[in-house]
């Protein structure tokens, strides 16, 4: 036991040794580049835009020219991070980026170039293309690729860049890093959560991070839209199995008169899952008349994907979806079976 612990400490030292090299070896490659690109992944979460934002602003520091250039427009609460990067550009004001001649693009937590969207082509254009990410299935596009899965967040590894490049942070970049983090994380809570996560959050603190207000615009911020999903699947959720079950469903004519949006559906499969007692909490949306979306949550002991995969859905054991040919009136039954079946 306690030769395998070391073996297992002496793996870690190696790994985070070779992460040190490498991250020194892209500071070092940046520095000999001037026309540096940023490329987000499509739907943007914190992490991809708090890194874009935070080594943008690096590089500015460096006189490099460096551009953020996103294909999309992103969502409101994340807005705020713009106020701190001057040279950001929107594809469709500027479609002629993707073909300037860029000296190295830097990607970030991007795990498939497909995530790009047009912006993939640029990969094979650019002197140099640098892929710096965190999720285990990253397809090692990049000249250079920097994939560190027990990195809770990218902006680890951004953080971890900007002291290689010896650029101090500032306000901003630690606003960025801060938020990578943190939304990461699910607010420090999630199971990737480590060490690594909260020191360099706290190297953060210190730039006038206000967390109370960052917390309530990630997770408790919510739309009036939103409220009413909420309210109606509390009022209509229905417990089988001895309250094992919690299955949700939402006709498309409810969803019409409470006015809801596909967002304001986000996240409502955890109300079910956070009951005390229940193993699997399904949500099913009503997306055209006789078509049901699905998301799927365990609670541990359960494989949900089993469950996704009946209907040609996939996912992983804890969290998984499908789509559901069925009449409103069976719906609830069907799912039912099938939770049972894959049991
Ligand atoms: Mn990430």
């Amino acid at each position: 036991m306690n030769s395998h612990n070391k073996m297992d400490d002496r793996a870690g030292a190696d790994d985070r040794a070779g992460t040190a090299g490498q991250i020194k070896a892209i500071a070092d490659l940046l520095r000999s580049k001037e026309n540096i690109v940023i490329l987000t992944h499509n739907s943007a979460d914190g992490d991809t835009l708090g890194c874009s934002i935070a080594v943008g602003r690096a590089l500015h520091r460096l006189n490099k020219n460096a551009c953020i250039l996103y294909e999309e427009k992103y969502t409101e609460y994340l807005e705020f991070l713009l106020e701190g990067y001057g040279s950001l550009i929107f594809l469709d004001d500027d479609p002629g980026a993707l073909d300037r001649a860029w000296d190295a693009v830097i990607v970030f937590d991007t795990a498939d170039p497909k995530l790009l969207g047009k912006r993939e082509r640029m990969l094979n254009q650019a002197g140099c293309v640098i892929n710096i990410d965190h999720h285990i299935s990253n397809r090692l596009f990049g000249d250079v690729n920097l994939v560190v899965p027990g990195a809770s967040a990218t902006a680890e590894l951004a953080y971890q860049l900007l002291a290689e490049l010896g650029v101090p942070l500032d306000h901003y970049m630690a606003l960025a890093i801060y938020t990578g983090i943190c939304t990461d994380t699910g607010g420090f809570s999630y199971s990737n959560t480590t060490c690594a996560s909260h020191e360099i959050a706290a190297k953060t603190l210190a730039f006038g991070i206000d967390v109370a207000h960052l917390r309530y615009k990630f997770f408790d911020a919510i739309t009036p839209g939103k409220l009413h999903c909420h309210a109606y699947v509390a009022n209509t959720l229905r417990f089988h199995d001895g309250g094992k079950y919690a299955i949700a469903v939402v006709s498309a004519e409810a969803l019409d008169k409470i006015g809801a949006t596909e967002a304001d559906c986000e996240g409502l499969v955890n109300i079910g899952r956070n009951v005390v007692g229940v193993e699997v909490s399904v949500f099913a949306r009503e997306i055209r008349p006789g078509e049901f979306r699905v998301n799927l949550r365990s609670r541990g002991s359960y494989d949900v994907s089993e469950v996704a995969r009946k209907f040609e859905g996939g996912g992983h054991k804890l969290a998984a979806g499908c789509t559901v040919i069925a009449p409103s009136g069976e719906i609830e039954s069907i799912l039912l079976n099938a939770l049972n079946e894959a049991r």
